[in-house]
């Protein structure tokens, strides 16, 4: 059982939590708007969404996939932000993301995925910026031949491109650790 000494804790360290995140504001877009996120976000810019243009994204800080994809020819180099950096700089609270595509694609991808797996936001693919008909002008790709386990169907449906919106949702449940159910 969770004693309520534990259960204290671990809400307080999320207020904590939330509130270090809580000091990086969100600039207005100077440019046009590639992506917009909503739903379980702190971090806001546009009403309730948080809307980002080209270079706020790669302010972000560009991280790089170098892989095959199922639906790419050889060794491709994609480049953009990291989905964590991403979650962090609207302060997402959630379990799932809704990531809706320009052609009306969606795929729901859940949280855990952008810490686990290093998956990036590419807006570059060979040292290029990803245009809409070469499936831009961003991908979720995840690190398919450094971890050759996520060459699942699962893994393909989550790998949206043409990427316009994002929709955070879902509990974040806070379990217990062995230490605190001791007490
Ligand atoms: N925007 C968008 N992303 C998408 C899709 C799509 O139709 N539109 N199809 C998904 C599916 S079902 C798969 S398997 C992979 C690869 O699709 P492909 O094999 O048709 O290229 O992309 C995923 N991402
Ligand atoms: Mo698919």
């Amino acid at each position: 059982m969770l004693s309520l000494r534990g259960l204290l804790t671990s809400l307080l360290l999320q207020v904590f939590i939330g509130t270090a995140w809580a000091d990086a504001e969100l600039p207005q877009p100077q440019g046009p708007v590639l992506l917009k996120v909503s739903g379980s976000i702190s971090q806001t810019n546009h009403g309730d969404e948080a809307h980002f243009d080209y270079a706020m994204l790669m302010a972000m800080g560009m991280h790089e996939i170098v892989t095959h994809t199922p639906w790419t020819e050889g060794l491709v180099r994609f480049e953009g932000p990291s989905g964590r950096n991403l979650l962090e700089a609207v302060d997402a609270h959630g379990s799932q993301l809704m990531v809706q595509a320009l052609d009306g694609y969606v795929a729901e991808v859940p949280v855990s995925d952008f810490y686990q797996h290093d998956v990036i936001l590419a807006l570059k693919k060979n040292g290029e910026r990803l245009r809409v008909r070469d499936r831009g002008p961003i991908i979720v790709v995840y690190p398919f031949d450094q971890k050759p386990e996520l060459l699942t169907e699962q893994i393909r449906f989550r790998s949206v491109w043409q990427v316009a919106s994002i929709h955070v949702w879902g509990m974040v449940v806070s379990v217990p650790t062995k230490n605190e159910k001791q007490h």
